[in-house]
């Protein structure tokens, strides 16, 4: 069989660090803070932000968090242009709109701040995400534009099953675990669903965690949408509050495999057998008195490669940077803790199109 390289279409990513040539970053025109939906309970680290959520959603954000959200955005695409990559933006679109189906209504959508989660681009496929959030249930609508422009030239295009997000999909009256509790999910078993973050690209081998947003059906779904060129594994993660794997479980290189050493107990035999080196990421700098309304301060592992040595990492956290360049990398320091505190970290905040390289196998 011939070998698949990215010469062949203009949509091409098989790991998370071969030169980067085109990517998508998301915007924060428009975002509103997310709609109370019932997965926030089992997503968010820290019930003091249910209550605002269920007084502040559907809302936009205050202005002055939109700006300073909005600059590092910005900087972080200056960062991108200034190293040759191609960068693509969403089209605009109203999430204020409240809608239904015939199993659920919401107020609004949220934004298109993080395309990491929305679609997932393995070789010249993208998969639009089969997402739990009721309130995210159309915010690939502000990606249309582009998947079509992709598909014209030459990608493939699908969309996972649309999940139905009816009360069959969550458990009921689910409360999260506490610290050293086992692990348990919101999620049933009812059908098939993932956020593209919950997955993270090696090659031939790609791997996913159950989490807030991604039960196994999702997984088997996608291990056998894949076919037999591509194996998705499961890792077992620890988390309370698990939402996607790229603060978690992070291949940044051949051989190189970040992890938290928080969530992530043991490492997939995989990786030790085949030598490759484990990295605990260092704990987050970020001061408790950082708002945080999304995500945990771990979104400092969050970062994007360039290539096998250049990271784009948060400007703050200089303990991570230091092991980064102790472990060989070159890290780009771009300021991101106000994006931080609406969204999450660079990897959220884009998708890559387009990475020169073929596919392989790194195990
Ligand atoms: O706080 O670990 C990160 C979400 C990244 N997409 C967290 C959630």
């Amino acid at each position: 069989m011939e070998k698949k390289t990215s010469f062949d279409c203009v949509v091409s990513t098989y790991n998370e660090w071969d030169p980067l040539e085109e990517i998508i970053v998301g915007t924060v025109e428009g975002a509103l803070i997310p709609p109370w939906d019932i997965v926030m309970k089992a997503a968010l680290h820290g019930e003091a932000l249910w209550d605002f959520y269920k007084k502040s959603g559907g809302n936009p954000w205050p202005i002055e968090m939109i700006e300073s959200a909005g600059k590092n955005l910005e900087e972080f695409v200056h960062i991108l242009e200034a190293e040759g990559v191609k960068v693509r933006r969403p089209t605009p679109y109203d999430f204020s709109k409240a809608y239904s189906t015939t199993d659920f209504e919401i107020e609004s959508g949220c934004y298109a701040l993080m395309p990491r989660d929305v679609l997932l681009v393995v070789g010249d496929l993208i998969v639009e995400a089969p997402m739990a959030w009721r309130s995210r249930y159309h915010e690939n609508h502000a990606y249309k534009d582009l998947c079509k422009e992709y598909f014209h030239n030459g990608a493939r295009w699908i969309s996972a099953p649309r999940p139905q997000l009816g009360d069959d999909t969550y458990v009921e009256k689910f409360v999260a675990p506490t610290e050293g509790e086992p692990m348990r999910t919101i999620l049933t078993e009812y059908e098939p669903l993932f956020d593209a973050a919950d997955v993270i690209k090696c090659g031939h081998d790609l791997f996913a965690a159950k989490s807030s947003c991604c039960n196994e059906f999702g997984i088997q779904w996608l291990n056998r949408q894949l076919g037999p060129e591509y194996r998705v594994h499961e890792v077992e993660i620890y988390d309370t509050h698990p939402m996607h794997i790229d603060a978690t479980f992070y291949p940044l290189a051949p051989g190189k495999l970040l992890i938290n050493p928080e969530r992530v107990h043991q490492v997939p035999q995989i990786f030790k057998k085949n030598g490759w080196d484990i990295l605990e990421c260092p704990p987050p700098v970020m001061p408790d008195s950082h708002p945080m309304f999304n995500c945990s301060k771990w979104i400092s592992m969050n970062v994007v490669m360039l290539d096998e040595k250049r990271v784009i990492v948060s400007r703050e956290e200089d303990t991570l940077i230091k092991a980064l360049k102790d472990w060989g990398f070159k890290p780009i320091p771009c300021n991101f803790y106000d994006f931080e505190t609406i969204g999450g970290g660079f990897h959220c905040a884009s998708v890559d199109i387009r990475r020169r390289g073929e596919l392989q196998s790194y195990f």
